[in-house]
């Protein structure tokens, strides 16, 4: 394929590359390139896809009137040309750059881009003149769980993010910031250590993401502030009427019409505490955010290694009671070793020719060669505080673990400095990083979806789910890629299902294996915390206790708050009067 184009810097565009990282991304994007074998775009099948229920001629009014509302010459643009899935770091608002389904099937009619508060409202108020469903993105980069790509086709993307992407400020003493929905976890980490405060940012596996829209969708990062939304304290939200609306704190006029100067200090208000309901949700569009930043601190970060398949269970139990009594520093992550291949960056096709998952055999032998030797299951933790508690701290944890037989415990500086546990201290202490993309290098036109049930943190549930999941991915040919985010209670099992673009057969398959494994957990009694586009409605309808008493509980909310249903509907299967 041609040489690809030069990575955009958070210079020059709100969710582009910081420099100390602009080498490492041009090299990743050259390599995924050499692996692609779909072209950079192919011609439309259809034309623009215009909102439901809605005429050409309404449409190009609509359009021109929106045009006029807005203050920029480029604030609206039409979806009429060619769809480029793009790489990670240029992705595109047009369509979900992972595809799924057709490339064609989730993709807006046109895109808005909003300058500030007052626009957001214009939209809004727009969208119920139109009866145009709009759908709301911070950055659009919520790939493996659709993307940019609005639930119903034809709607209007609102990209919040290219114009509003302040950080609006930095409270040191407070340890806290306010954030606009274009603040990636890249431009943070930046205006942060600017600010000179000694303090971290929490981030996820991969740096790109918006911090709001990330929070919004209730996503998890590696350092002790690791729960997203725990994590936040203050809201400004546009409402599905065009009304504004400031939660907690915010809610009580500062002095002089200033912000309340508690608005990131405590999280509630007087009353219902309603932050929640903004969540995973279509009630209303987050136009800032504060957060809570952490005081920086020395860290460990470490790794231990189990021998046996078998052996997941028991390392289930060792971590629970080490977690619950917060010995634990962060959430850790345990990977099966089939990822230790993967993360190296490797196609497959290095360790294996054959069409179906990589066999157990390949594994291990393959596995053998790394400087980790044969193995099953990897944890990497990490621990805070001072070198003394650090000290005792792991010392407890290896007295845990070395109970398991076969175990075997690194440091960073026992493994080669290209090693990933290097790229594990960077997210665990902060720092965003793009490693974890690595793993699109597997197949070629790689995509990933993401399956994402939560169970409790016991050796039985934990084993029950990992058999389903283990089963299905053998029944459709999958490899399996399993991520566990292990909390002292529950675990988040991150299932990384990744899949060729170009091969309509294998997505339909992962699609197949998707809905027979969201009805599967289901049945065992297991939910997803968050789940693509595509498959909301179906787990949707899994939390169906009393008859649906939780959805009617959704709906009547939606249908007070956005009675002609114009905002992101469908969005977690939350569905407006007369559209469902
Ligand atoms: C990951 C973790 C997630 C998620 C998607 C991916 C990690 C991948 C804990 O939540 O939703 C390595």
């Amino acid at each position: 394929m041609c040489k690809p184009t030069p990575v955009p810097s958070l210079n020059a565009s709100h969710s582009g590359i910081p420099t100390r990282l602009e080498k490492e991304a041009q090299a990743t994007k050259e390599k995924t390139y050499s692996l692609k074998t779909l072209p950079d775009s192919v011609p439309r099948k259809h034309p623009v896809k215009l909102p439901p229920n809605t005429s050409q001629e309404n449409f190009d009014l609509a359009i021109t009137e929106l045009r006029k509302s807005l203050v920029n010459n480029d604030a609206v643009e039409i979806n009429d040309k060619p769809l480029v899935d793009g790489w990670y770091m240029e992705h595109p608002n047009t369509h979900d750059a992972f595809h799924i389904a057709d490339q064609e099937k989730l993709v807006c009619s046109a895109v808005a881009y909003p300058s500030s508060v007052e626009e957001v409202q214009e939209i809004v108020r727009w969208a119920n003149r139109y009866l145009i469903p709009i759908y709301p993105i911070s950055m659009g980069r919520n790939l493996g769980y659709g993307g940019a790509a609005p639930r119903v086709p034809g709607s209007v993307v609102v990209d919040l993010g290219r114009e509003m992407n302040k950080v609006l400020r930095i409270n040191g003493e407070n340890a806290s910031c306010m954030v606009e929905p274009g603040v990636s976890y890249f431009k943070l980490y930046e205006e942060v250590q600017k600010s000179g405060f000694p303090l971290w940012i929490d981030v996820p596996d991969v740096g790109g993401g918006s911090v709001l829209g990330n929070a919004l969708d209730r996503g998890v990062g590696y350092t002790p502030y690791g729960d997203h939304f725990a994590n936040h304290c203050g809201m400004e939200i546009v409402l599905p009427d065009g009304s504004l609306l400031r939660t907690g704190m915010g809610s009580l006029p500062g002095p002089n019409g200033d912000d309340n100067p508690t608005w990131e200090s405590f999280q509630h208000s007087f009353g219902p505490s309603i932050d929640g309901l903004f969540t995973q949700s279509n009630f209303g569009i987050v136009t800032k955010m504060g957060f809570w930043l952490m005081p920086a601190t020395e860290h460990q970060s470490y790794m231990i290694t189990f021998p046996e398949e078998e052996q997941f269970g028991q390392i289930v139990d060792a971590i629970r009671p080490l977690a619950l009594k917060r010995v634990l520093g962060n959430i850790p992550q345990l990977r099966h070793a089939i990822q230790e291949l993967a993360v190296t960056g490797r196609p497959r096709t290095d360790w294996y020719s054959g069409s179906g998952p990589l066999p157990r055999d390949v594994v291990r032998d393959s596995i053998s060669k790394l400087p980790v030797g044969n193995i099953s299951w990897i944890f990497y933790g990490t621990q805070y505080g001072d070198a003394t508690s650090i000290t005792s701290q792991l010392s407890l944890i290896k007295k845990e673990f070395a109970k398991i037989a076969g175990s075997k415990f690194y440091l960073p500086s026992d493994l080669p400095p290209d090693h990933y546990i290097h790229s594990r201290v960077e997210v665990c202490s902060g720092i965003p990083s793009i490693r974890e993309l690595s793993w699109l290098n597997w197949k070629p036109n790689a995509a990933h979806l993401f399956f994402s049930p939560i169970t409790p943190t016991n050796s039985s549930d934990a084993t029950k789910i990992h058999h389903l999941i283990t089963t299905l991915h053998e029944k459709w040919g999958f490899d399996l890629f399993p991520t566990l985010c292990i909390a002292g209670r529950e675990i988040h099992y991150i299932t990384n299902i990744v899949y060729d673009r170009s091969d309509a057969e294998e997505k339909a398959r992962a699609r197949k294996m998707m809905k027979e494994m969201i009805d599967a957990a289901a049945q065992e009694g297991f939910g997803e915390y968050r789940t693509h586009l595509l498959f909301a409605d179906q787990v949707a309808g899994t939390y169906d206790w009393g008859g649906g008493a939780l959805m009617r509980f959704h709906e009547v909310i939606k249908d007070v708050l956005d009675p002609n249903g114009i905002l992101a509907p469908g969005r977690n299967g939350i569905w407006p009067r007369g559209l469902s």
